[in-house]
């Protein structure tokens, strides 16, 4: 500039933390730029601000459509400091470089989302002076300093006062300032493709994800791993596990995420106080009572061994009385260990169950999860390849339990039978599960045979099976002198299935041999 000042040009749609910014690139020497509404705040934070029509001298055009697309800025943030024809060319033209562009864009996504907004008022809101400034700045990172994020604010001021140059800083910068750009333009082409195809599939896919942390290793310890949050839920709480609270405990690894996440999906599902134990993405305990301390007892003695070590979720609050029951209870198995857990997560937590938590153990993840959201896509890799598909949302609700043998079901059967279908659909493919009276007695998963996963969680229901429901993920391919035929001699009670088979026939005869009830659903969770 004129004056020899450092010159930022300021842009912001979200103003929040603006006059901290103002001020402190103000007592820095900066000559501050900006755009109308951002100066109108800087000056009345008490910052003083040249304003962007000075430079260009031309007015804010066409609505504001027009307002930094000139070479009067633009010139200045990319004009390369080391080449003299460029510097002559600016000084020929009257125009100061910018050491630093700060801006945000228009608030799209949140205009789009909100609903009911008009077509025209999605056109008007995507910025685009805005990412040609970002842009600008993130490609002559070298020299000029590019935020996005208000969250820079301090780093940046601390920066400036260092005195000290440090490329990798000014790199990672224009690094978060393209993310910022290419999200946003994502969201713009998403809700274009939606405009254009309603909500028929398949959707554009161009998911704008940010990075949330490094993890310390995947599945395995020799797999470098990472965990990405969808750009959409960038605030805390907004919706699963991504943006859970965690309070407490260790750092959450690449299968914490994966098993976490299964708990909080199944047990998110019930509408009664719940409690569901996960071990390696399966529930393996699922309990509901108005007795929240009882349904937890109840999920550990499905299945104690496999609770040990666990993912433990409720669907409501952990108060003192229930944090101590998790503190204190002792493994069935023995009668003298305590559970031991590698995660809770709940929807929320009183102060004083927080904090019996944090004494159980240091480790002890305590994650506070917002609710799933439904509808959402749900995306699965292959090589080569993404395979998209609509999340499975499909309750007993949705679903006709259609009685296709003789033996009419009593009322507690049906409850039963609907307990035991909303569980099956979290467990892994081929999946049974056993339950009665609102609780999981026991399940079989991830077996390449059905007959298999029935074997298995019989022998986990024990002699319970009795009169118990049984949900199938699938149909049965066979009958006789198979699953349906053993489920039926070990005394369970009702099987709920969606049918489908061509052997239907042969299964509603065995039931009716035995004097099961027999329920089709028409419809199959299967999780592959
Ligand atoms: O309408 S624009 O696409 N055309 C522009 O020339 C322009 N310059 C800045 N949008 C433009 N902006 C955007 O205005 C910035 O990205 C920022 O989000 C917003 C700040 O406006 P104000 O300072 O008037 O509140």
């Amino acid at each position: 500039t004129a004056s020899g000042n450092k010159q930022a040009l300021i842009s912001l749609s979200d103003k929040k933390d603006l006059a901290f910014l103002g001020t402190g690139l103000q007592s820095l020497g900066y000559t501050i730029v900006s755009t109308g509404g951002t100066a109108l705040a800087l000056e009345n934070a008490g910052v003083s601000v040249t304003k962007v029509e000075q430079l260009t001298c031309f007015p804010e055009m066409l609505d504001g459509r027009v307002k930094t697309l000139h070479p009067n800025i633009h010139g200045g943030i990319l004009a390369r400091r080391d080449q003299k024809q460029h510097m002559e060319a600016l000084n020929e033209h009257g125009i100061g470089t910018f050491d630093l562009v700060v801006v945000n864009l228009y608030p799209f996504y949140d205009k789009v989302s909100s609903g009911g907004i008009e077509f025209e008022d999605g056109i008007e809101n995507i910025d685009i002076g805005g990412p040609a400034m970002i842009r600008a700045a993130a490609k002559n990172h070298k020299d000029v300093l590019v935020v996005v994020d208000s969250q820079d604010y301090s780093a940046l001021l601390e920066f400036l006062q260092g005195n000290q140059d440090d490329q990798l800083f000014r790199r990672k910068l224009a690094w978060k300032a393209f993310q910022h750009v290419a999200s946003y333009d994502s969201a713009v082409s998403e809700w274009l493709w939606k405009q254009t195809v309603g909500d028929k599939f398949p959707p554009s896919l161009t998911v704008p994800l940010s990075l949330k942390s490094s993890l310390r290793y995947g599945e395995n310890p020799h797999q470098k791993a990472a965990f990405y949050v969808d750009k959409s839920l960038s605030e805390v709480n907004a919706g699963g596990i991504a943006t859970a609270i965690q309070h407490h405990g260790k750092e959450m690894s690449y299968n914490n995420y994966l098993d976490a996440d299964a708990a909080w999906n199944c047990v998110s599902e019930f509408k009664n106080p719940t409690c569901v134990i996960v071990k390696h993405t399966n529930p393996c305990g699922v309990a509901s009572r108005d007795d929240i301390l009882e349904a937890y007892r109840l999920a550990v003695k499905a299945d104690p061994v496999s609770a040990f070590g666990g993912i433990v979720a409720f669907n409501i609050e952990v108060d003192e009385a229930l944090a101590k029951e998790i503190r204190e209870f002792r493994s069935p198995t023995d009668g003298e260990t305590r559970m031991f857990y590698e995660i809770v997560v709940a929807p929320k937590y009183s102060q004083k169950g927080l904090d019996i938590l944090r004494g159980k153990s240091k480790t002890l993840r305590i994650l506070e999860a917002g609710k799933n959201e439904k509808g959402k896509l749900s995306l699965r890799q292959v090589g080569g390849g993404w395979l998209a598909q609509d999340s499975d949302d499909l309750t007993p609700e949705d679903i006709q339990f259609k009685l296709v043998s003789d033996k009419a079901p009593l009322e507690s059967e049906l409850c039963d039978a609907e307990f035991a279908w909303l569980c099956v659909k979290h467990v892994k493919s081929n999946a049974i599960v056993i339950a009665k009276n609102n609780c999981v007695l026991g399940m079989g998963s991830g077996q390449p045979n059905r007959r298999e996963s029935l074997r298995i969680a019989m022998r986990k229901a024990g002699d319970e099976v009795k009169g118990a429901a049984l949900a199938s993920d699938a149909f049965f391919p066979f009958a006789w002198k198979d699953a349906v035929e053993e489920a039926c001699e070990n005394g369970i009670g009702i099987i709920a299935e969606p049918g489908g088979s061509i052997r239907d026939g042969d299964a509603i005869d065995c039931c009716n041999k035995y004097g099961v009830s027999l329920l089709f659903t028409n419809v199959r969770h299967f999780r592959h």
